[in-house]
């Protein structure tokens, strides 16, 4: 009895020096507190000053307009403010440490102000879906308790600030430095790649990672849904497809779990970008239906090989699916893929040497007679085509609808985006942010040098690169290390996407990705060390 009273006591002014002495251990990256990821456009602090929030009594307040995107955003928030103060915080406590608060009567403390409310004011109508034109501009008003937003997307991007500004304090409090944000996106398109194809990645894994997107402010989930490896996408008109190229029975997608990622991730303002990649990378879809696939001759013989891009069946098996495809997910873009077509196995077919022979084509040729027949199937379903650089290598003039846009994967990305805008497509990088790619250290760095625009040419070729996307090849991941892989290094992509650009200091950046992997962790997101030893 006697010790455990001297264990209470010593605990006790143990915590009270704790409140006192504020240093850490050793020369690792100390992280900031209440700093935000990205970076915003614009911030003014009043450094040093805070509010009080105590999470027991602390709500958002609607205003304007509302939908349902809105009710579950201010719910998910407010849990996760509220779950704030009962972590055992990875963040170091800075000034000011164990405040008495106060409710604004009398009392002399600073802060004395305690928030009890603040206001989501949404000035216009939700929109049902993200889009590329989307508006996610936003401010914050600490002082006035408001944020503000013209549409749905920029008020959840709000929401995520705020969220990112309170930090926790004693006593189950938390504060919040007083501060006007004022903040918007330098690119429209900011997105990840995530593979299901070398790997089943599960629902609830891809939820995970909606989640750490949204915590990073990216607006595109580019669904690489089905490769060589493994067809999981359960198709309504070719449920064989799935039947016979998963790599198990319950390693699928249904139309179900289809939907389910697909509103999960509109309610956090992400686009779901499904890529069915033709005329390669199609080996799974020979499982059930071979007779589209190329058969091989000699020394290829009995091997099957890209999308048979002469036969009428494959024309006709691609508008059908592409058709079906189209109207399950509601994005306005499509992704054809058209990357790594290897031309031996076409070189060994007789029908189609005999095609290229007597249309004295090329196999380039052959190839991009195909791209152009599958993007105008895309455009027949009214929807736009996105495509892997390769598309252009032969012709940068080739008839794609005006709008589509051209992915650049391969290194030299400099010498590519400059070539590509040249023909004035729509660009998005993905070259600088492998993240199947490991570095031993701190590697978040070479993603956080990478600038879209530091290519030779003009203003007006720099305006057509609409964005980019960390790329998640899960040819080294799966259920168990994905999250891990991708959090927080793609945290780096996402800010060079989000903020301005010079917002590119790696020794400022440092200490605040290790804050903001704090916070994912915190937030149930498994992030790996970015810096080498650390906080959290
Ligand atoms: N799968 C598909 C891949 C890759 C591509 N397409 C890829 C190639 C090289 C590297 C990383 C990924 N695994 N379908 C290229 C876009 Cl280094």
């Amino acid at each position: 009895m006697k010790s455990l009273f001297i264990l209470i006591l010593s605990l006790l002014l143990l915590s009270i020096i704790n409140c006192y002495i504020i240093d850490g251990p050793g020369p690792t990256t100390r992280p900031t507190v209440g700093q935000l990821w990205p970076k915003p456009q614009k911030e003014e602090r009043k450094t040093g000053q805070y509010v009080a929030i105590d999470p027991k009594n602390f709500n958002f307040v609607i205003s304007e307009h509302t939908c349902d995107i809105l009710m579950e955003a201010k719910l998910r928030y407010e849990d996760i403010i509220k779950g704030m103060s009962y972590y055992p915080s990875a963040i170091p406590k800075t000034e000011p440490p164990c405040t008495e608060y106060e409710y604004d009567d009398g009392s002399n403390e600073i802060p004395k102000v305690k928030i009890r409310n603040f206001t989501l004011i949404l000035s216009s109508e939700c929109e049902k879906y993200p889009h590329l034109k989307m508006d996610e501009s936003y401010t914050i008003d600490v002082l006035a308790h408001e944020i503000r937003a013209h549409s749905i997307w920029g008020m959840l991007r709000g929401l995520e600030s705020f969220s990112q500004l309170i930090i926790p304090d004693t006593n189950e409090m938390l504060q919040i430095e007083i501060n006007m944000v004022e903040d918007y996106p330098r690119f429209q398109h900011r997105g990840l790649l995530v593979d299901t194809s070398r790997h089943y990645i599960s629902v609830d894994v891809l939820k995970t990672i909606l989640d750490g997107m949204a915590y990073n402010k990216f607006n595109v989930f580019h669904w690489h849904i089905v490769d060589d490896q493994s067809f999981p996408y359960v198709s309504k008109k070719f449920p064989e497809l799935s039947e016979k190229g998963a790599y198990f029975a319950e390693m699928i997608y249904t139309q179900k779990s289809v939907k389910e990622v697909i509103e999960y991730a509109r309610f956090r303002g992400i686009r779901v970008l499904p890529e069915f990649d033709v005329p390669g990378h199609t080996r799974s879809w020979g499982a059930s239906h071979p007779e589209i696939l190329t058969e091989c001759g000699s020394p290829y013989s009995g091997k099957l090989g890209p999308l048979n891009p002469i036969k009428e069946k494959t024309l006709t098996f691609l508008k059908s699916f592409f058709e079906e495809v189209s109207d399950v997910f509601p994005d306005h873009y499509l992704h054809i893929g058209g990357d790594e077509v290897g031309f031996e196995c076409w070189n060994s077919n007789e029908d189609i040497k005999k095609y290229v022979e007597a249309k004295k084509m090329t196999y380039e040729q052959l190839e991009d007679e195909f791209n152009v027949k599958a993007a105008g199937i895309v455009s027949d379903n009214v929807k736009i085509p996105i495509v892997w650089q390769e598309v252009l290598n032969e012709n940068l003039h080739l008839k794609l609808p005006e709008d589509s846009i051209i992915q650049v994967w391969k290194p030299m990305w400099q010498v590519e985006m400059s070539r590509v805008t040249t023909g004035n497509w729509n660009t998005l990088l993905s070259s600088c942010w492998y993240l199947d790619k490991l570095k031993t250290g701190g590697d978040w760095k070479n993603f956080y040098d990478c600038e879209p625009t530091a290519f030779p040419g003009a203003e007006k070729q720099k305006q057509m690169v609409l964005g980019g996307e960390a790329c998640m090849w899960a040819e080294v991941v799966n259920n168990a290390n994905i999250v891990s892989r991708i959090f927080p290094r793609a945290s780096a992509t996402a800010e060079k996407l989000w903020s301005d650009v010079k917002v590119n200091n790696k020794t400022e950046a440092a200490p605040r990705l290790e804050e903001h992997t704090c916070r994912l962790i915190n937030r149930g997101i498994s992030a790996q060390p970015p810096n080498g030893a650390g906080f959290c």
